[in-house]
């Protein structure tokens, strides 16, 4: 490898920044314009380090890189053991430098350390173990077909997949991504999302000192139209995942279907319902509410966005979840004990604080918060607005911020009718303790994931995606599998009927 000047990094614990370029055929290469983009640090909204910026020249470079190694293997065709064991040293190695990679994700996306260290990182290697572990068990059907004819089927890797990720968690996304496409034979093409393209390149060179071959994972640095939209419409990407807002899913299926209508998985945005009844533990339900909406500051696609709760215990509720924002420790990411870091960048900082005064203006009632915290870089107060009405702007966008919306409800059938009245349907949370009304909601309600008495629990084992404008395609799981795979279907025909 070649590698770009290491940078000293003024943080604790230190980190350096040694990968700074593209990943193209197992090479760490400029883009071929020469250019660079900064990435910033959202504590104070500093240049962290100048990364090379791919264009589509460099999408052309990357794909065929791709190709070749899909075409002249060994990948594909590798045993699916010696995949699974480059996968599994590369999981050794995820474990070694986690403690770099959980400061990378840190420095460049303003998440707690506590919470990359206990979630990112292990979230990572367990997707990363999990589908290495799939990769020797991926196999066909014998079909009892009609006729004198012995049919099976053979589950073959789909080719080039280009994936786009976005910056609410680069590692992580980059697993949800890589893993099931290399542990199904398929080579890649990744685009990190402009703001956090720090963790994967490191990850990225992991991978190869695990003994992947060159050309298998490419990964490209840069901005949405810029590298996102060529490799969307590349004729020779043979499948697109996609992970960001809906407005950018909807123009990167057009650019599939205008090229090669190769398939697209989407993975897109929420307003999650987080429903309490009034047979919950409330004390339970509203420190989990809380968690739903303020993980990750808030930038979490399953946020529990819209808190609806039983207008019998609504006071205590509103009260009681106002004091908890406001004892959230707001602070710089890397010290101990702090909560919430900055918000990624000066665009969604922005994006928050109009939702925020757009809530104030439209008559919702501000209990906490509202306000930038500090004067410098993109901290949020803690929000907590009650009294939304569910025509309200903050109660329909995805606002992607630290901002809590609490509603009261009457009874099930009205909040199942509020709760589904949405463009979205990636999840929801249900808080109570009776059977028949827990199963009532689980059904009723039009969302890929139903959380009941607990809220963000993922594993790499439970499948993931949306129902409507949330996306299609399920990620994580067994049916992540299905993503990178084709079924051709073999048929032969039989000499004799007694066999
Ligand atoms: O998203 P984009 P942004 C939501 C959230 C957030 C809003 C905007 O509400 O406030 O989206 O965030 C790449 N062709 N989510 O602007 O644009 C881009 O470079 C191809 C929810 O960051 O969707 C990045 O890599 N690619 C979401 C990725 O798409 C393009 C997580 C996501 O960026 C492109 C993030 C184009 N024309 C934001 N334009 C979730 N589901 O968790 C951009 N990109």
């Amino acid at each position: 490898y070649s590698t770009s000047a290491a940078y000293d990094v003024p943080i604790n614990p230190p980190v350096q920044i040694n990968y700074t370029k593209l990943l193209i055929n197992g090479e760490f290469v400029d883009a071929a314009s020469g250019k660079t983009f900064p990435t910033f640090d959202p504590r104070t909204g500093d240049v962290i380090a100048h990364i090379s910026e791919a264009d589509a020249e460099d999408v052309n470079r990357a794909v065929s890189a791709a190709r070749k190694a899909f075409d002249e293997g060994p990948w594909p065709k590798m045993s699916a053991h010696d995949r699974s064991r480059i996968m599994l040293k590369f999981v050794d190695l995820l474990e070694k430098h986690s403690e770099e990679l959980a400061a990378l994700e840190t420095w460049d996306n303003g998440k707690t350390y506590a919470k990359a260290t206990t979630d990112d990182l292990p979230l990572t290697i367990r997707i990363f173990r999990y589908y290495a572990g799939w990769a020797d068990k991926i196999h066909g059907l014998t079909v009892p077909a009609d006729g004198l004819y012995h049919v099976h089927t053979l589950h073959e890797p789909i080719g080039v997949a280009g994936q786009i990720i976005p910056w609410n968690f680069p590692l992580l996304m980059f697993a949800w991504k890589v893993a099931p496409a290399l542990a199904c034979g398929n080579t890649v093409v990744l685009k990190t999302a402009e703001q956090t393209p720090l963790s994967a390149l490191y990850a990225s060179k992991l991978l190869h000192e695990a003994g992947l071959p060159q050309g298998v994972l490419n990964v490209l640095s840069g901005y949405g139209p810029v590298v996102g939209a060529p490799l969307a419409s590349h004729i020779d990407v043979d499948k697109l995942a996609f992970t960001g807002s809906t407005d950018t899913g909807k123009a990167v299926v057009k650019l599939a279907a205008k090229s090669n209508l190769k398939p697209v998985t989407l993975e897109l945005g929420g307003k999650s319902p987080f429903i309490v009844f009034q047979d919950a533990d409330v004390d339970k339900a509203i420190e989990d509410a809380h968690f739903a909406l303020f993980y990750n500051q808030g930038q979490c696609c399953t946020a529990g966005s819209r808190t609806f709760v039983h207008e019998s215990i609504y006071d205590d509720f509103v009260e009681k979840s106002r004091e908890l924002a406001l004892k959230r420790v707001v602070g710089d990411p890397f010290k101990k004990g702090v909560e919430q870091g900055p918000q990624i960048d000066a665009e969604q900082f922005e994006k928050i604080l109009k939702y925020i005064k757009i809530g104030i203006e439209s008559g919702a009632r501000l209990e906490a918060g509202g306000e930038r915290f500090g004067s410098k870089g993109y901290y949020i107060q803690p929000t907590v607005f009650s009294d939304v009405q569910d025509d309200m702007l903050i109660a329909k966008d995805e606002i992607f911020g630290p901002v809590q919306s609490i509603s009261k409800f009457r009874d099930i059938n009205e909040v199942i009718q509020r709760a589904n009245a949405t463009q979205y349907g990636l999840a929801a949370g249900v808080y109570t303790k009776a059977l028949d009304t827990a199963n009532t909601m689980t059904r009723a309600l039009r969302v890929g994931t139903v959380w009941v008495n607990c809220y963000d629990v993922f594993d790499a084992s439970i499948p993931f995606g949306g129902y409507k404008m949330s996306g299609n395609g399920r990620e994580k799981g067994m049916y992540g599998l299905s993503n990178y795979l084709q079924v051709k279907s073999v048929i032969t025909p039989l000499k004799n009927p007694a066999w």
